[in-house]
C-alpha cells in the first residue's frame, strides 16, 4: 500500500533517491515523512525540485472543479498585481488571505491595506480579505470567522505563490482550532510542499494544502542560501528614508541600486530585510558593479513604489526620473505606494 508523506506530501518510496518522497527502504515503515522533509526539518538542509508553472495551473484548475471555497494565499512582502494570476482558472468563491503582516510596519492601517488590495485584485468571487501573521498568531479568529462563514462542504483548499506561508498557516489553524498538531514541512525555500496534504480539524473541517507556483521572477531563484536567509525578513522592517538631490544612489547591498537622474530634492524610503545594507553614494560610485545588471528606467508621477521582487520596494514620493539596476530575471516594478 502506498503512504503519504505528512511533509510535503509526496508519495513515499524508497527506489530513486533523486525522486520526491524517498526514504531508505529500512525505515520505511516507521517513516511518517519523507528525507527531503527530515533534512530540512531538522538540518536546514534543501533539495531543488523544480516545478513548472503548467503544474501549478493544473493544481488551480482541478481546484477550481470543486467549486469548494478557497484560501488563495498571498505574501505581503511581494505584493503586485501578479495577484490577478489565478483569474483566469479559478471561478471558486475566495477568501484572500494576506500573510506575514508582521513584518511590515505597524503603524500601517489594515483597513487602508484592505482598500489598496480590493483595488489590485479584481475576482467576481472575492468574498473577503483577512491579513494575517502566522508568527505573531494575528487574525486567526478572523479568519476562521470567515471560513464557517463561506466554506461550501467540509473542505477548504489553500492556493498560492510558493512561499506565500500556505501550510505555516494550515499549522496555524490546525494547532488554534483543534489542539491536534499538524507538521506539515515549511522552509524559505521555494516548492517545498510537493502534493496535495489534507489537514483534518474536525469534521467540518478538512484544509487541502496544495504545491505553490514558484515566481520564476523573484530574486529568490538568483541569489545563493545564505543571500536568501538574508533578504527574508524575519521581524519588523524598519524602513530607511533618504533626502536625496539627482545624481544620488542608493544601494541595496550587491543586489540593486536606484539612482536618482532628474527631479526636485526628494524622499526616497526603502522597505527591506533589516540585514540588507542600504547606503547612499555619489551616482558614479560603484556603478561598474552593475555592469551586469538589467538596466530600468521609470518616470515616476508622485507617490509611487519600485518593487524588486522578494527584495522589497522603495518608496518616492515625489516625481522623479530614476534607473533601476536588478539582477537579469527579476521584475522591477512600478506601483502606487502602498504605505
Ligand atoms: N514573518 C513571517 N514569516 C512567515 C509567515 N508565514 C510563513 N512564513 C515564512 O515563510 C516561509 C514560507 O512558508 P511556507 O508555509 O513553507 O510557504 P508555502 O506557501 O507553503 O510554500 P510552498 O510549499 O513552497 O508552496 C517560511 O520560512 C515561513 O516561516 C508569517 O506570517 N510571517
Ligand atoms: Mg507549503
Amino acid at each position: 500500500m502506498t503512504k503519504k508523506c505528512l511533509g510535503c506530501g509526496s508519495i513515499m518510496q524508497f527506489t530513486d533517491k533523486d525522486e520526491a518522497g524517498y526514504i531508505e527502504e529500512k525505515n520505511y515503515d516507521s517513516a511518517t515523512i519523507c528525507k527531503r522533509c527530515f533534512r530540512m526539518k531538522y538540518y536546514g538542509e534543501y533539495y531543488d525540485f523544480k516545478r513548472k508553472k503548467d503544474d501549478f495551473i493544473d493544481i488551480v484548475k482541478s481546484v477550481n472543479n470543486t467549486n469548494e471555497l478557497v484560501l488563495y494565499v498571498v505574501d505581503l512582502f511581494t505584493l503586485s498585481d501578479n495577484i490577478n494570476i489565478i483569474n483566469n482558472y479559478l471561478s471558486n468563491d475566495i477568501i484572500l488571505v494576506i500573510t506575514k503582516r508582521d513584518i511590515m510596519p505597524k503603524s500601517i492601517n489594515d483597513e487602508k491595506l484592505k482598500t489598496y488590495i480590493k483595488k489590485l485584485f479584481v475576482h467576481d468571487n472575492l468574498k473577503d480579505i483577512v491579513i494575517i501573521s502566522s508568527i505573531n498568531n494575528q487574525g486567526f479568529d478572523e479568519l476562521k470567522e470567515k471560513i464557517d462563514k463561506y466554506q461550501k462542504s467540509e473542505k477548504v483548499y489553500l492556493v498560492g505563490c510558493t512561499n506565500a506561508g500556505k501550510s505555516t498557516l494550515v499549522n496555524k489553524l490546525v494547532k488554534n482550532y483543534s489542539g491536534k498538531e499538524s507538521n506539515i514541512t515549511t522552509s524559505l525555500m521555494p516548492a517545498t510542499t510537493l502534493n496535495q496534504i489534507k489537514a483534518v480539524l474536525d469534521d467540518k473541517l478538512t484544509l487541502i494544502d496544495t504545491p505553490g507556483l514558484i515566481d520564476e521572477t523573484s530574486i529568490i531563484n538568483f541569489i545563493d542560501l545564505k543571500t536568501l536567509k538574508a533578504i527574508t525578513p524575519k521581524k519588523e522592517i524598519n524602513p530607511v528614508t533618504f533626502q536625496l538631490k539627482i545624481n544620488k544612489a542608493i544601494e541595496l547591498d550587491n543586489l540593486a541600486r536606484i539612482e536618482y537622474v532628474k527631479g526636485e530634492k526628494n524622499s526616497f524610503t526603502v522597505y527591506t530585510s533589516n540585514k540588507i545594507k542600504v547606503n547612499q553614494v555619489n551616482i558614479n560610485t560603484h556603478k561598474e558593479k552593475y555592469k551586469d545588471n538589467e538596466q530600468y528606467k521609470f518616470d515616476l508621477s508622485g507617490n509611487k513604489d519600485i518593487v524588486i521582487n522578494g527584495l522589497g520596494h522603495i518608496k518616492i514620493v515625489k516625481p522623479a526620473i530614476i534607473n533601476v539596476y536588478a539582477p537579469k530575471g527579476v521584475s522591477v516594478i512600478e506601483r502606487d505606494s502602498l504605505i
